[in-house]
């Protein structure tokens, strides 16, 4: 089984999502430290041009999107699952309420009430985040508080029956999905823990999806993650869904992009095209041959 890479930073929320995954698994991973902001030539010239946080790697198979990761992780190690009581369908579902519903307004909480950011920082996220409008968060900050605290009712209303997890007692992907944005709340706003007061049952649990931990990390750098890549072919089945109504065929060009923010698009030759994954594959002289998979939810492809 090859050992996954995941190329992150520590404080990115949506990499915690990944961290704890790989926790629940009880995976060992080596972790790639990533630049916050652009340029992100090591990661970009993996990907082909995606650059959000986190990015997975499996040899030359790169997996882009938390949502993906998911899918990768659980097929990779399927127990224990990251989907209990044969919740997938709504596991992966809530994925799209906390990655949108969720995690915007603790996403604007954290950069219109942080003083201290750094300037080249602030300018790469105003480029980026196309979901806030910088000019006017000072006046949202009470409307993301009151946003964010209905969200993470919805969270302390799941767990009113004493149940241990949000699904039951074993914990899975809705627990790390409903967990990362408190996770991102707590580290970085400094009211959050008297706005979330009233919601009594959240600290307890968030110390229990806390406890699944990061499974077992080992850093190296980019360097050692594109000489692995080159090293390895990647592992992929060609296979494009004939009832797809975009009528694409393997082998064209295509072009990849999410449809939110972060719409950088990635081009290469259609590998896989169904309604869990989009794969594409590039061939540099550096890399090789490399697929890089795409959830189908979320990305729009394109005839390059
Ligand atoms: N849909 C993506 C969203 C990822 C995302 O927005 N990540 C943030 C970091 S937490 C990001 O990419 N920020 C800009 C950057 O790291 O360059 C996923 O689920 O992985």
């Amino acid at each position: 089984m090859p050992t996954p890479i995941l190329h992150q930073f520590d404080l990115s929320p949506f990499a915690e999502k990944a961290r704890l995954a790989l926790g629940l698994k009880g995976l060992a991973w080596r972790a790639v430290d990533i630049p916050m902001i652009m340029p992100k030539p090591m990661l970009t010239g993996l990907t082909g041009g995606y650059r959000k946080t986190p990015v997975m790697q499996l040899g030359a198979d790169i997996f882009c999107d938390t949502r993906r990761i998911a899918l990768a992780l659980e097929h990779l190690q399927p127990d224990p699952t990251l989907f209990p009581a044969g919740d997938i369908g709504l596991g992966l579902a809530l994925s799209h309420w906390s990655d949108t519903a969720f995690f915007e307004p603790g996403a604007g909480l954290s950069m219109g009430t942080n003083d201290e950011l750094p300037e080249p920082l602030l300018a790469d996220r105003k480029a980026f985040f196309e979901f806030m409008d910088f000019d006017r968060l000072g006046e949202e900050i009470p409307h993301l508080l009151t946003q964010l605290r209905a969200q993470a009712r919805l969270v302390d209303r799941q767990l009113a029956d004493g149940r241990r997890f949000m699904s039951g007692e074993a914990p899975g992907w809705v627990d790390i999905c409903a967990y990362f944005p408190l996770w991102m709340a707590r580290g970085f706003l400094a009211n959050a823990t008297a706005i979330l007061a009233p919601l009594t049952r959240l600290p307890a649990w968030e110390a229990r999806v806390a406890a699944l931990g990061h499974g077992h990390r080992e850093n190296i750098d980019a360097e050692a993650a594109w000489a692995e890549a080159h090293a390895a072919e990647p592992q992929v089945n060609v296979h494009v869904d004939a009832d797809d109504p975009l009528g694409l065929t393997a082998g064209q060009r295509v072009r990849v992009a999410a449809d939110d923010y972060g719409r950088d698009p990635v081009e290469g030759t259609l590998l896989v095209l169904d309604l869990d994954e989009v794969v594409v594959l590039r061939e540099t002289r550096e890399l090789g041959r490399i697929a890089v998979h795409f959830p189908r939810m979320g990305y729009r492809v394109s005839p390059a």
